[in-house]
């Protein structure tokens, strides 16, 4: 199963296009990828480095509180957003510390700044964690995915729970080809902090499985895209949960999928290790809502990876 991500990775290195992006940083990327994930064979952790579970299952528990302030995150000392959070403050009136423009290159390429950079961070994140109104004005993303999730805006002013109506659906008309969330929200995409990367699933009932299938319309195949199966196996195994079915398959459609030309060595080193044994995740049963669920009511199990691989994120 593992393969699937090792063979995307190993497509981009042979046949994809160089590319500038929005980060200044360059990819290699190709267009339109598809891969496969059944379920039933394990948890699609990879194993050819270490993925970090509870990252993943904090970012998906927070999207599913409809949450888009990552306080929460700081308090499970999840750091995955910062960066994107702190543009946001350095780029507005209330900041008068020395100049951040463009810290996510800057940072990589000029030690005195990254020093200078690293000491303002760490002081937004102590301000986020301490300070209630700093933190409500500044740890928002704006209406990012847990918003979209949980809370879409209608006309008439009221809200959608679009998780809440997928899950009854599913249970009401398990054969509907409308089992649909969609994070892309075009009136709100302009004041998101980032546009959401995975924009829209869909789910699909056959045999008692629950199969989902994910739009992303980019992927960072080094550092983002680990994540994103993981993440979406989990909901799969979560939705199922709650609605007694068993999983299927996860299917990851991607739109431009690329490596960024600084993880190259990253993912050569990589592709150059054997897939272990997959591990298998266990959920608390007494939980029945996946509302419900907590950080330690969700386990992986048998997770041996080979070692981590650091990487510089693109900001
Ligand atoms: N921007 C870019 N350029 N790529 C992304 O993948 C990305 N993902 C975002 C937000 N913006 C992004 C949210 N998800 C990491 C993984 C996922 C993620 C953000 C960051 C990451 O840096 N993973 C590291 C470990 C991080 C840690 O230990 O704190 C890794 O090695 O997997
Ligand atoms: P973009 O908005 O210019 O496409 O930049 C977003 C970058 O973040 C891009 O490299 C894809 C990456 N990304 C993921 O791969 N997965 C994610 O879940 C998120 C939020 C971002």
């Amino acid at each position: 199963m593992e393969q699937e991500y090792l063979d995307l990775a190993q497509r981009i290195l042979d046949d994809g296009s160089l590319r500038e992006d929005r980060t200044g940083t360059g990819t290699k990327s190709v267009f339109g990828h598809q891969m496969r994930f059944d379920l039933q064979k394990g948890f699609p952790l990879l194993t050819t480095k270490r993925v970090y579970f509870k990252l993943i299952k904090s970012e998906l528990l927070w999207f599913l509180k409809g949450d888009t302030n990552i306080k929460y995150l700081l308090e499970n000392n999840n750091h995955i957003w910062d960066e994107w959070a702190f543009e946001r403050y350095v780029g507005s009136e209330d900041y008068t510390g020395p100049d951040m423009t463009n810290f996510g290159l800057r940072s990589q390429q000029d030690e005195a700044f990254n020093e200078t950079y690293q000491k303002e961070k760490e002081k937004f994140n102590l301000r986020i964690l301490k300070d209630e109104s700093f933190s409500e004005k500044y740890g928002t993303l704006g209406n990012v995915y847990g918003a979209q999730w949980r809370t879409w805006p209608t006309t008439d002013g009221n809200t959608i729970d679009q998780i809440q109506n997928v899950i009854d659906s599913i249970r009401n008309n398990p054969n509907s080809r409308r089992h649909i969330v969609s994070a892309w929200n075009p009136e709100e995409v302009p004041h998101m902090a980032l546009p959401p990367c995975h924009t829209l699933f869909q789910f699909y009932v056959q045999d008692g499985k629950l199969s989902c299938q994910l739009y992303q319309r980019s992927g960072d195949v080094f550092l983002g895209v680990p994540f994103n199966i993981a993440s979406y196996a989990l909901l799969t195994h979560l939705i199922a949960h709650e609605t007694g079915l068993e999983v299927g398959e996860f299917v990851h459609t991607l739109g431009d999928a690329h490596l960024y030309l600084n993880h190259m060595d990253q993912i050569k080193e990589q592709l150059s290790r054997e897939p272990l044994t997959l591990p298998t995740l266990e959920l608390n049963k007494d939980k029945k809502s996946i509302f419900e669920f907590e950080m330690d009511d969700i386990k992986v199990v048998g997770y041996r990876p080979h070692k981590g691989i650091k990487a510089p994120i693109a900001v």
